[in-house]
């Protein structure tokens, strides 16, 4: 099922759909709730908005290591937005897009692998702000293959303007594309871009 269109983004009041529909979907959620406690990853919820209006589109937003201590430190490089304001964002935009979105955040490299294969089968697509590991990880990179899934690689920062050692990325090898130096803006940017990849490519 496509993403809806732009002239399209407004879905109609929950309440319009038959009752059934949104009774009947299962509640994916639940056991990423529960994971939140392992204090590995922390997966803070997901919006249920597309559910309850019948879209099926789905996309995990992953953040690594550090961006949990976005807003709070080096605001000259990564801005003073935090992350679940910058979750905030992105359910509302999910909303007005009529898709899903779910939110996973890890300072491990492997609770990462593990959240990307437990995309597979349950979202169309990932964004992914792999950290620091974006210049370091072949383990990530094979897991992104693995999911089969499109994946956006997102930095805040304009990783090109910077170190040379940022300049590198594993991630870049297996993305569809790279959005990076907009700031807290590039996720809904690129949630945007999957939707209308998705979409083309439905
Ligand atoms: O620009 C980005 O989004 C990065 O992925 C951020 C990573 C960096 O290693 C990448 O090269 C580019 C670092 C995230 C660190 O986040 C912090 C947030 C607040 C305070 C300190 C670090």
């Amino acid at each position: 099922m496509k993403c809806a269109p732009l002239s399209r983004r407004l879905p109609p009041l929950p309440g319009a759909l038959p009752k059934n529909d949104a009774d009947q979907k299962p509640k994916r959620h639940t056991k990423r709730l529960q994971n939140r406690h392992l204090n590995e990853i922390w997966f803070p919820g997901q919006s249920d908005y597309a559910n309850d209006v019948g879209m099926t589109k789905s996309l995990l937003i992953l953040n690594g290591p550090n961006l949990n201590l976005l807003g709070t430190r080096q605001p000259e490089v990564y801005g003073t937005t935090t992350l679940p304001m910058i979750e905030a964002l992105c359910a509302d935009h999910a909303k007005a897009m009529g898709i899903k979105v779910a939110f996973a955040q890890s300072n491990i490299e492997g609770a990462m692998v593990d959240a990307l294969h437990a995309a597979r089968g349950v979202h169309d697509g990932v964004i992914l702000n792999a950290g620091a590991y974006t210049h370091t990880s072949i383990a990530l990179m094979d897991a992104i293959f693995s999911t089969e899934l499109p994946t956006i690689e997102l930095h805040l920062s304009n990783v090109h303007a910077r170190e040379e050692f940022r300049h590198h990325s594993y991630i870049a090898k297996a993305a569809v594309g790279i959005i990076c130096g907009f700031g807290a803006a590039g996720y809904t940017l690129a949630m945007t871009a999957m939707c209308d990849y998705l979409g083309a490519s439905a």
